[in-house]
């Protein structure tokens, strides 16, 4: 009864292959990370006496995922998502400012892109500290990096920057973004929860140089449950291996053991175990073909939209693609009339359209007849 229950309140969601959501970052998972997740639904990644085996399972991955970013020795761990990643990396950040300056933490300034994600307001209001803005650069949505350059001050703990942004999967200049800190001693925070899953597997992954390669780069969020196949919630937050991880890590009061890289106690330990399934279940390689697949997808969107006489609100450096329409918000409703849920950008008035491997061709035409439909009904107005 109870199950019929929850099915009747569920009735009205979508599935990932409805064929009509085109705002989703996450999707379905890789069936292997699925089936891994609920065979071990009990595990607890807080006990690593019950089950040693997640832990290990967890530093495989962390090996995995730093060799993948440039530093094999990363330290890091699985958290609940982009969120936590960020906020866990500014801690890192602030306490590394407290120490380098012994100024007080609420002296602590965070200079970050306009379009960063909403995360790190959350963050900037946990840790009690100020947040310092840089303008994007005009008729563009990545950050101005001389204006981000120019706000550096005494007072930084951090500079974040993001590679794939959720709003128009912009990615900014990481490596100039680094050199203005990296003059003064200055953490700096990559947000690559979108982009850490799809730019090393590009077919030129060099264009958007973003991860531990990049000299200061001192912490990379990414996430699993984005591009990554995973089950939602699977996120990760990779350190450099210089100390700077050391204030993550807490001592639990009667195991004698340390628990890192992670704000919550109790967690899903089959989160870690699905991570593995899926690094391990498709490799580089199956990972860069889900990618190409991906990029034909948008390029297939792109060139549809542009047969249509639809006009690209910018040159998408990811799987974010936005589209100048009179009315956005019309055009949302519009859409969802039809049952198909796309986004916009409040700040910038473009449709905004996310490319996940759930759509199909033939979904992607079908979005743009019913976007050219909607901008003959509005034609039609008087
Ligand atoms: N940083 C970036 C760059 C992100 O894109 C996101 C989420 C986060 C941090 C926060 O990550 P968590 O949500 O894992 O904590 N970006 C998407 C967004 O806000 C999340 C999303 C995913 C929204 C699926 C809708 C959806 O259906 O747009």
């Amino acid at each position: 009864v109870v199950l019929e229950e929850v099915n009747r309140l569920c009735r009205g969601d979508h599935h990932y292959r409805g064929p009509h959501v085109y705002n989703s970052i996450c999707t379905e998972p890789l069936p292997l990370a699925a089936e891994v997740a609920d065979r071990y639904r009990h595990a607890n990644l807080l006990d690593n006496r019950i089950f040693p085996g997640l832990t290990e399972a967890e530093s495989r991955v962390t090996a995995m995922l730093g060799g993948l970013l440039g530093e094999p020795d990363s330290r890091g761990g699985i958290t609940s998502g982009g969120t936590e990643s960020n906020l866990l990396a500014l801690l890192a950040a602030v306490e590394d400012f407290t120490r380098r300056t012994g100024r007080s933490r609420s002296r602590a300034e965070i200079v970050l892109p306009e379009s960063a994600h909403y995360s790190m307001d959350k963050a900037v209001a946990v840790l009690g500290v100020r947040a310092v803005r840089a303008r994007l650069e005009t008729g563009r949505y990545t950050v101005d990096v001389a204006d981000l350059a120019s706000k550096i001050g005494a007072n930084t703990a951090a500079v974040v920057v993001t590679a794939g942004t959720s709003e128009s999967g912009a990615v900014d200049d990481v490596a100039g973004a680094a050199e203005a800190a990296r003059r003064r001693g200055v953490w700096v925070h990559v947000d690559a929860a979108t982009g850490g899953f799809l730019i090393p597997f590009l077919d030129d992954p060099e264009t958007y140089p973003f991860d531990f390669r990049v000299e200061g780069v001192r912490s990379v969020t990414l996430d699993p449950h984005k591009y990554g196949y995973a089950p939602i919630p699977a996120g990760y937050l990779l350190l450099r291996p210089d100390g700077g991880d050391e204030p993550l890590a807490f001592a639990s009061h009667y195991r004698g053991t340390l628990d890192r890289f992670s704000l919550l106690g109790t967690r899903p330990g089959w989160a870690a175990l699905a991570v593995y399934a899926c690094l391990r279940g498709l490799g580089f390689l199956g990972y860069r073909k889900a990618v190409q697949e991906l990029m034909a997808l948008r390029g297939h969107l792109l060139r549809s939209l542009d047969g249509a006489g639809f006009r690209p609100a910018f040159r998408p450096d990811l799987t974010v693609v936005g589209v100048d329409v009179d009315d956005p918000e019309r055009v949302v409703d519009g859409l969802e009339g039809q049952g198909m849920i796309a986004s916009l950008s409040r700040r910038h008035r473009f449709l905004r359209l996310v490319v996940q491997r759930h759509q199909t061709l033939d979904d992607l035409d079908a979005l743009i007849g019913r976007l050219s439909e909607l901008r003959a009904s509005s034609r039609a107005l008087p």
